[in-house]
């Protein structure tokens, strides 16, 4: 277990395949260009990342990532007033996450990181989740295929993270194991939806927000019952902003340079470059702390 510092720590917590590992890649090319308010102090495993950065230099996405490799990919930050904090990734391959949801467990590294975290991030992935998409767009042959394709991933669990049902079953498991108290809505952790691959939604309909709200009501009613307003932030992440293929180079991206792509759709609608407003956003004292 990694020692305890005094610094706030945000969980980031995401199923297979939404985009954890480019957002993580682009990110450590921000902080390692230092064109971004926050610092790096920290990150063990960074050789990793530097390879992943290095794929997208040239214009390819990065390889699947194997869990075993990134057991430890904690970014650990320091804001633009010199405030320590700790990005914690404790299932970068979203294998855990996916089998708390089968066995309803959770362990309790798990349960102590829940109990004293200042945020969750949550990546999802809107064009994968399943009862958003329709039987006309995806017909079931093709969606069966696909699950047959992932069969050595998936565990043995109907409820999956491709779904909202699954999605508010496991924002309930990890309430529950925090013992995180619902009597009236929560302000702590505050929650931060990060809606990935942004580019490949078609005409999103308005902020964020509104097209978790469109795409994903039952999700949205959860978190909006359960969270205060202003502890819930909900953006548009594109960390490359378009799709690169992993054996493909994609020229123009490579002399561009990643550095230069990938954004962040604001709360309010309005798009940056800056990959770690996310997370500047999260550490802002809310009207309720
Ligand atoms: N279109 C698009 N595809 C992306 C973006 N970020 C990641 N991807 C693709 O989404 C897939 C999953 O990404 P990855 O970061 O490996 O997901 P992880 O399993 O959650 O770490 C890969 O095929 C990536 O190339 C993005 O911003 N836009
Ligand atoms: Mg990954």
């Amino acid at each position: 277990m990694s020692s305890s510092t005094a610094g706030k720590s945000i969980i980031m917590v995401g199923g297979p395949n939404v985009g954890k590992s480019h957002y993580t890649f682009q990110l450590y090319g921000r902080l390692s260009s230092k064109t971004c308010g926050l610092k790096l102090r920290a990150m063990p495993n960074q050789e990793l990342f530097q390879e992943g950065l290095d794929r997208l230099n040239r214009g390819l996405a990065a390889k699947h990532t194997s869990t075993a490799q990134y057991d430890n990919a904690d970014l650990l930050l320091t804001d633009d007033e010199g405030n320590d904090f700790d990005l914690l990734w404790p299932d970068y391959g979203g294998e855990q996450i996916s089998q708390m949801l089968a066995t309803r467990g959770v362990d309790e590294a798990w349960q102590s990181r829940l109990m004293s975290a200042h945020g969750i991030l949550l990546f999802i992935r809107p064009d994968t989740i399943l009862d958003f998409k329709n039987i006309v767009d995806q017909p079931i042959e093709l969606e069966l295929k696909s699950r047959d394709e992932k069969k050595s991933e998936s565990t043995d669990c109907r409820l999956t993270l491709e779904t909202q049902v699954g999605l508010v079953e496991l924002l309930q498991i990890l309430l529950f194991a925090g013992q995180l108290n619902r009597v009236t809505r929560l302000s702590s952790p505050k929650l931060t939806i990060l809606m990935t691959c942004w580019d490949e939604i078609i005409n999103p309909s308005g902020t964020p927000a509104k097209v978790l709200q469109g795409r994903l009501p039952l999700l949205h009613q959860f978190i909006t019952s359960n969270w205060r307003e202003d502890s819930v932030n909900v953006y548009g992440l594109s960390a490359l902003g378009r799709s690169l293929d992993k054996k493909k180079p994609d020229p123009e991206f490579a002399k561009l340079g990643p550095s230069s792509q990938g954004y962040v759709v604001g709360t309010e609608g309005k798009q940056t470059e800056d990959l770690t407003v996310v997370l500047s956003q999260l550490l802002k004292p809310s009207d309720a702390n």
